[in-house]
């Protein structure tokens, strides 16, 4: 089979190896803490400092972790491919992109982005966060929040997710769950119009049926020998 247009969507499973924790695997971040208190516009509303220590802690693990095989072999991907290759991640690590991934969108965000709730300023940021921090902006204090898309928000970049979907001839899911949507989804769109869909996955995942090709496995070694 030859293509022209791949999308990949990818979730915590192709970071685990770079030991970024997962969400729903057995001692997942999810095992460890209500998602409702932390990853959710009323929990932040609710306790601002708490979910501020929980991404402080999530950000300050990036400087420990690298890019793993997996990410490096989707970079080599998009960088050798005739055709276009779109990765659409739900993670909010920056490992695609220091793996060399350029063509990414992260649908939910990212850890070292914020934004200012009263201006809508976003700015990087690689370290903690407060209540205390004020924007440099608008000049308000204990406005700003990660720029992460919660339970409940609409995810970033749909419209060109859902464009990409519709012209694509290849959608790879790679280490998600498909426990949440609208990702979990995007594999009916891609089928819907005819593309050829691979899951590569460690575990069974409750959508395995609706893909076309399944592989089981561990990403860095599934994705390297399914890119080669
Ligand atoms: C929205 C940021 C509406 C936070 C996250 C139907 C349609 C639309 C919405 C809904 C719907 N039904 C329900 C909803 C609501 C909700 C939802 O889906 N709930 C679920 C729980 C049922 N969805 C939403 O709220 C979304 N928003 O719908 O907005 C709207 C409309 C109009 C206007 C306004 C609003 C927003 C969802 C985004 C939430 N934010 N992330 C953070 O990261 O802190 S989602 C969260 O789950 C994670 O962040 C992650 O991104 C996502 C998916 O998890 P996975 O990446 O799949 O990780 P998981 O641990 O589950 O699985 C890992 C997999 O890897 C496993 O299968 C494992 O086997 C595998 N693996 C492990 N190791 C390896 C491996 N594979 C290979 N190699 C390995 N080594």
């Amino acid at each position: 089979m030859s293509f022209s247009s791949i999308v990949i969507l990818t979730g915590a499973g192709i970071s685990a190896e770079s030991g970024v924790d997962t969400f729903r695997d057995k001692g997942g971040i999810w095992s460890k803490v209500d998602l409702q208190d932390v990853a959710t516009p009323q929990g932040f509303k609710r306790d601002p400092e708490r979910v501020h220590a929980f991404y402080n802690d999530r950000r300050a693990g990036l400087k420990t972790v690298r890019p793993n095989a997996a990410h490096r072999a989707l970079a080599r991907l998009e960088a050798e491919f005739i055709g276009s290759v779109l990765v659409v991640t739900q993670n909010i690590d920056n490992l695609h992109e220091r793996a060399g991934t350029k063509h990414l969108l992260h649908m939910h965000g990212e850890l070292t982005k914020v934004f200012c709730t009263k201006c809508g300023t976003h700015r990087d940021e690689h370290g903690d966060l407060t209540t205390f921090d004020y924007c440099s902006q608008c000049g308000a204090t204990g406005t700003l929040r990660p720029d992460i898309v919660w339970f409940g928000e609409m995810p970033y970049h749909m419209d060109e997710i859902h464009e990409a979907l519709h012209r694509c001839d290849l959608f790879i899911a790679i280490g998600t769950s498909g426990s949440v949507y609208p990702a979990a989804g995007f594999v009916e769109e891609a089928h819907a119009i005819g593309a050829h869909t691979v899951e590569l996955n460690l575990e069974p995942t409750e959508h395995d049926s609706a893909f076309d090709e399944v592989r089981r496995g561990r990403a860095t070694e599934l994705v390297p020998a399914y890119v080669e």
